[in-house]
């Protein structure tokens, strides 16, 4: 009887241990849960600050790229990515010319020809002087295989594009121009001729004023190429032969071969520059 009560007595008491044990774990797991509570309270305001950044950099980010958009420049393509296969219906035009035909013109004039150059003026947003479009017309007539005159709302009075290359001009100024346009290798003009005793073949020639010429002869014997007023004065020996230069005088003109008698026997011809 007295082993039983022991033994219960010890029961008790083990059991009280437990539970004592069960209360502290309670307790300890309280206090672990208010600290927890408490760094979170402490975390808020910088976890706040951090959203507030986050938006502060996106709407920094989107007001950027809207700036940059409102802002950036309305100009001409200078590409042909996009072009689509139709040309303009002239070369000089009181309309505007599509992004995506200037940008088939670019590539080649007419759908076909050498690459192009496109003249845009604006005067709509800029102050022309009166006879501004005469004087680019008039201008842009003395190339009338690749360059084009069209108006347009772009951010420039003057512009000027070509493949790869834009020049924006304030104001009428013939030489630049004329330089951009006559920069373009392609606007060299070529032309075949053949020469041998006692001819030129073709006897007469057109050229543009201040556009590069590139002839090539087919020839035999020996003889020259020679214009007076132009100061071209060139040999032609074997078989092939290449004379450049650029006519800087409208007019017509006589070109020959100066080797003595040859002109007299008929190597001679016309050339008439525009
Ligand atoms: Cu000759």
């Amino acid at each position: 009887m007295e082993e039983l009560k022991q033994n219960k007595k010890s029961v008790e008491q083990k059991l009280s241990g437990k539970e004592l044990y069960d209360l502290e774990k309670k307790q300890r797991e309280e206090t672990k849960k208010g600290e927890r509570r408490k760094e979170k309270l402490s975390e808020a305001p910088k976890k706040i600050s951090r959203y507030f950044f986050y938006i502060f950099i996106g709407v920094g980010v989107i007001g950027l790229f809207g700036w940059f958009i409102a802002n950036r420049s309305n100009l001409p393509p200078m590409t042909m990515q996009g072009h689509i296969e139709q040309s303009p219906p002239s070369h000089i035009l009181d309309k505007r010319i599509p992004e995506n035909i200037q940008q088939h013109m670019l590539e080649h004039a007419d759908g076909g020809g050498k690459p192009g150059i496109i003249i845009q003026y604006n005067c709509d947003k800029f102050d022309c002087e009166t006879d501004l479009v005469e004087r680019l017309t008039d201008l842009v007539k003395q190339y009338p295989k690749n360059v084009y005159l069209a108006p347009n709302n772009y951010d420039g009075k003057i512009i000027l594009t070509r493949l790869g290359k834009r020049e924006i001009l304030d104001s009428f100024n013939e030489q630049k121009i004329r330089n951009f346009i006559e920069k373009t290798a392609s606007s060299i003009k070529e032309i075949s001729m053949v020469s041998g005793n006692l001819f030129f073949n073709p006897k007469d020639l057109i050229l543009i004023k201040d556009q590069p010429v590139k002839i090539v002869f087919s020839n035999s014997g020996t003889h020259t190429f020679t214009i007076d007023e132009l100061g071209v004065n060139v040999p032609l020996q074997g078989s092939s032969a290449t004379v450049e230069f650029t006519p800087t005088e409208s007019g017509t003109f006589k070109y020959y071969c100066a080797v003595p008698g040859h002109r007299e026997g008929g190597m001679e011809g016309s050339l008439k520059v525009e």
